[in-house]
């Protein structure tokens, strides 16, 4: 007889079959005792004797073997009464560090400090399942749009966003560092004829903040593709990807969502709206001030307020960032050079995305780098790509774990990252 999923057992009504998982749950009434099993897909009731029953505890592991009956009041309706039962995974301590079987608060340190339990918990792990059908979707559409899916280096010469957010690796004899993004390389391939590209990988900051929504290493959804018009082709294909990615969910993920008790927005036309606009709005109508060309963290969620009333709509493109504000291989307008084609998106108050169209000139970027106060000569291996025949191109990345947690409407990114680096945190 091979293994039976929790979730399928449905089928086997008055038939033996085998399950195996987790003791979720003891319920003893001395001759009998009602277990909860919990694998990945689910919990049933096993109904065990009072000798089956001896030595049992909390987060076992067993392989059960039984007969499937229907009992309304156990979950699903069905229970297991139980033929044989091995213990295949002992239980070596003293108390559990926290409840797996009750939603209780416990402190979200608490939770990550010891990983492998708290994910146990079928509620912290939903967000995960849910983050698991992000990425499929995500590639799934790209992949029927003609991207190619392409893998790029982390250990890099240097840096690709500005600012000093980088950590440095001990690379043989030189100095390397982690990569904050796989911009160039990204770019680099939508020049060496793949055209259209994306990646799911790491992407390494070091921020020296510890926030509820910064992390030290994050997943960046990256996309790249050449041959486009402007930014606003780069805007219509991250809205489209979002329409999917929901509905993929919608489908998908039903039962992670209800557990959760949350509901995905829906997409109609995503406002696209400037920058400077939106700084002049937060001033008129909260008296908010902003940095210059930027909005802050409360900017952001006081302006995701102003669109969802005004508009219906929990995202919203902010366009037209300053160049001063923006990394060196962003394409200025050409009519107004201190602007720049490249836009943030926002989703319930928190940054999600960043992209733009790129200079694709040779001289025009070999300049910008100059005024920029790069040495171009250091960029040779990326500027290389410029010079034989460079198409007008665009993308934008993603923050895995920033787009999970919104859609989960979660409090902390920490939540939707399963062994988050940060800070204070380089284990488990
Ligand atoms: P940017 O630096 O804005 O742009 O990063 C893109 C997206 O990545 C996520 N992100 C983070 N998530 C968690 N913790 C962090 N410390 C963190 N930093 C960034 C955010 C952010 O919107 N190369 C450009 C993208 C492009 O233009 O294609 C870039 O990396 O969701």
């Amino acid at each position: 007889m091979g293994r039976s999923y929790v979730k399928e057992i449905g089928q086997s009504l008055g038939k033996e079959v085998e399950v195996k998982g987790w003791v979720h749950k003891i319920h003893d009434l001395g001759r009998i005792a009602f277990v909860t099993l919990r694998d990945k897909t689910g919990l049933v009731q096993l109904v065990l004797d009072e000798k089956q029953k001896e030595g049992l505890r909390l987060e076992m592991a067993l392989e059960v073997k039984g007969t499937v009956s229907e009992n309304t009041k156990a979950v699903n309706g069905l229970e297991i009464n139980v033929e044989q039962h091995k213990v295949v995974g002992e239980a070596h301590y003293d108390k559990l560090p926290f409840s797996v079987n009750r939603n209780e608060k416990t402190h979200l340190e608490t939770q990550l400090n010891h990983r492998t339990i708290s994910l146990r918990n079928p509620q912290i792990r939903a967000p995960f399942i849910i983050q698991e059908e992000i990425v499929t979707a995500f590639r799934e559409y790209l992949r029927g749009e003609m991207f190619s899916e392409i893998h790029t280096p982390k250990i890099i010469s240097s840096g690709t966003e500005g600012g000093s957010e980088m950590f440095t690796v001990k690379y043989f004899d030189s100095r390397a560092f982690l990569a904050q993004s796989p911009q160039f390389y990204k770019q680099m391939m939508v020049g060496a004829g793949f055209e259209k590209v994306f990646e799911i990988g790491h992407a390494y900051r070091s921020e020296l903040h510890n926030t509820w929504r910064h992390l030290n290493e994050y997943v960046s959804l990256d996309v790249e593709l050449g041959f486009i018009e402007d930014e606003n082709d780069i805007m219509d294909l991250e809205e489209s990807l979002l329409k999917h990615m929901i509905q993929h969910l919608n489908q998908k993920c039903k039962k992670e969502l209800e557990l959760l008790g949350v509901s995905l927005p829906e997409i109609q036309k995503i406002p696209r709206i400037e920058l400077e606009e939106a700084r002049e709005i937060l001033l008129r109508e909260y008296d908010k001030k902003s940095p210059a060309g930027n909005l802050d963290a409360e900017g952001e969620v006081l302006f995701s307020a102003y669109v969802k009333e005004k508009y219906n709509s929990e995202f919203v493109f902010l366009t037209r960032y300053p160049v001063s504000k923006r990394p060196v291989y962003t394409m200025p307008f050409e009519e107004e050079p201190s602007l720049t084609r490249s836009f943030d998106l926002i989703f319930k108050g928190l940054e999600i995305t960043t992209g733009g169209q790129r200079i694709h000139n040779y001289d025009q970027l070999k300049e910008n780098m100059l005024t920029f106060g790069l040495k171009p000569e250091d960029f040779d291996f990326y500027l290389e790509t410029f010079r034989y025949g460079m198409p007008p191109h665009g993308g934008f990345a993603i923050g895995l774990e920033r787009l999970t947690m919104k859609f989960c409407q979660l409090e902390n990114i920490r939540e939707a990252t399963l062994l988050p680096r940060d800070m204070k945190r380089i284990t488990p």
